[in-house]
């Protein structure tokens, strides 16, 4: 045996973990609504109900923030909750042949 195996446990390989740069959180993802000319308001108001859990004044606000600005926040998730929202929101809107966009935004 080497004294460096001695000092590593008999040569056992060991794993060092730094906690400092092992225990990052996950990163979070907003989920975008995207303005357009033919999406019914009533029709953006419903879905931020039944897909981002929004009361119907924070939808309606939602809404009109985005039908004033171009954009706006539907809501932050991780990943794989952001990715699933937007899809099945879209999925929602093509059914009812509308164009309504989302995307997701790293935080
Ligand atoms: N601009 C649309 C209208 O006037 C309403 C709308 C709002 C559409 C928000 C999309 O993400 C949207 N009918």
């Amino acid at each position: 045996m080497t004294d460096d195996d001695r000092k590593n446990g008999g040569g056992q390989s060991q794993l060092v973990l730094d906690s400092r740069t092992s225990t990052k959180k996950p990163s979070m993802y907003k989920v975008i609504m995207l303005n357009d000319d033919y999406t019914p308001m009533e029709f953006v108001v419903h879905v931020l109900q039944q897909f981002f859990g929004r009361s119907g004044s924070e939808a309606t606000k939602i809404m009109m923030n985005v039908h004033q600005r171009g954009v706006g926040v539907c809501g932050v998730y991780s990943f794989e909750v952001a990715e699933s929202k937007a899809q099945k929101t879209m999925q929602y809107a093509r059914q009812n042949e509308h164009p309504l966009q989302l995307q997701l935004e790293k935080e």
